[in-house]
């Protein structure tokens, strides 16, 4: 791929900043605007979600499968967090990194889930530190003996219940160290496996025990400028085709009237459900929310995100409620059937175009339209605006944030897998 020669970059920005001005949208203040806007990138694309436990080969028992065996997946930290410093240097702008509790660093020596603290994840909080990273956090209720019954937090076993709160219960502390160590409030994420395959009758009974596991997890405050705790729902998963304990409904009741963010994951919704139009809904009950931004392929809901119609409308919706800064956008998706490098990139440079692709929306124009109650106008400039060049301002926006513009990233990634990746057996 020819690199596009920076000067041309300039000139065809320059056409598309006269363009878009004609519709009333400044794209230099988009631009500064893109420089601010913040992913949390998943580490778990980098190793397939297996994690760093003495002992794990990785995702077994519990609700959430990643497929494929490309080779060069990252063994440890030190390979993890390499990849990531290179798949970030390939995303325009200044992201987060988003780690699970099997991403602790234990020196080799087997700690439990319910052991954990801190002290485990100092490398990456120094690492993070020094990068100028905030971190995100996952508790991580998966790939366990206690999670091989398909429940965790709504078990009925006393003891795997118990074991799973002091976890979360350990999560929470941990995410407040890391964001008072960074200055940036961690977002700690809780999902959980639990459902069944098959018609069961305890469904009550199940949702009781959650609900009562998460009262008891939730019961200690913590400062907001340190963490902030939210909650994911799932539709069905594998293993838990009949029933999930933590479906929509319940997550969205429970965090009603608590200091809570809703998670909502693309892919965790039924496949004609529209998930943007959810938004304004959330966005008039709680102050902020939670998205995973992924991408639903059938029974998998973790395909590599893509430009697709779903998260353009979810990032208008977003710029149309003027509420970018309530939203925090977080990357989940993994795919080991290809290089995870390209996965991460391709996903991350996708969600940030929709994003642009919202913020250049001359959204004033369409409602301008609609307050006349002239819907021929409204819908005639939303066809126009889609055709408008966008890719001028794209590209400028990756040699602003110094980039590889267009696919020339490609042949980084081609030359990092030949140098690195292909190293390790
Ligand atoms: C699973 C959920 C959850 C996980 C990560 C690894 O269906 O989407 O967010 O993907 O925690
Ligand atoms: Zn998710």
């Amino acid at each position: 791929m020819k690199k596009i020669v920076p000067q041309k970059i300039e000139n065809s920005y320059e056409l598309a900043r006269e363009v878009y001005a004609e519709y009333g949208v400044d794209t230099d203040a988009v631009l500064r605007e893109m420089a601010g806007t913040t992913l949390s990138l998943h580490c778990w694309q980098g190793d397939d979600v297996t994690g760093f436990e003495a002992g794990k080969e990785g995702l077994s028992d519990g609700g959430i499968l990643a497929t494929g065996n490309y080779p060069g997946k990252a063994r440890n930290g030190e390979e993890l967090r390499a990849d990531l410093e290179f798949a970030l240097s390939l995303i325009p702008g200044r992201h987060r990194v988003n780690l699970h509790a099997i991403y602790a660093e234990t020196g080799g020596k087997l700690i439990d889930r319910d052991q954990l603290e801190p002290g485990h994840f100092l490398t990456w909080i120094e690492w993070a530190k020094e990068r100028q990273l905030g971190l995100d956090f996952n508790p991580t209720f998966f790939s366990h003996p206690l999670a091989a019954s398909g429940f965790t937090l709504a078990s009925k076993d006393r003891k795997i219940r118990e074991f799973w709160i002091e976890h979360a219960k350990r999560c929470r502390a941990i995410a407040a160290t890391i964001g008072r160590r960074l200055g940036t409030p961690c977002i700690n994420n809780l999902w959980i496996p639990d459902g069944s395959k098959d018609l069961l009758t305890g469904r009550l009974e199940h949702r009781a025990l959650l609900l009562d596991s998460l009262d008891q997890i939730y019961a200690e405050q913590y400062d907001p400028a340190l963490l902030r705790d939210a909650v994911e729902s799932k539709l069905f998963g594998i293993g838990s085709e009949a029933y999930v304990v933590g479906s929509h409904e319940f997550y969205l009741a429970y965090v009603m009237n608590k200091d809570l963010l809703l998670c909502l994951d693309l892919g965790h919704f039924h496949p004609t459900e529209n998930i943007a139009d959810k938004l304004s809904t959330l966005l008039l009950f709680k102050k902020e929310l939670l998205l995973h931004i992924s991408r639903g392929v059938r029974w998998d809901s973790d395909h590599v995100v893509i430009l697709n119609d779903e998260v353009i409308a979810l990032m208008q919706e977003i710029k149309r409620c003027e509420a970018f800064h309530r939203v925090y956008l977080a990357l989940d998706f993994f795919d080991a059937s290809i290089n995870r490098i390209t996965a991460w990139v391709t996903g991350a440079r996708a969600t940030l175009k929709a994003i642009l692709l919202a913020r250049l929306e001359p959204t004033a124009l369409f409602r301008a339209a609609e307050a006349n109650g002239d819907y021929g106008t409204r819908l005639a400039l939303m066809e126009e605006f889609k055709t408008l060049p966008f890719t001028a301002v794209w590209h400028k926006y990756c040699l602003e944030q110094n980039v590889p513009v267009g696919a020339a990233w490609l042949a980084q990634v081609k030359d990092y897998e030949k140098q690195i990746l292909a190293k390790r057996s």
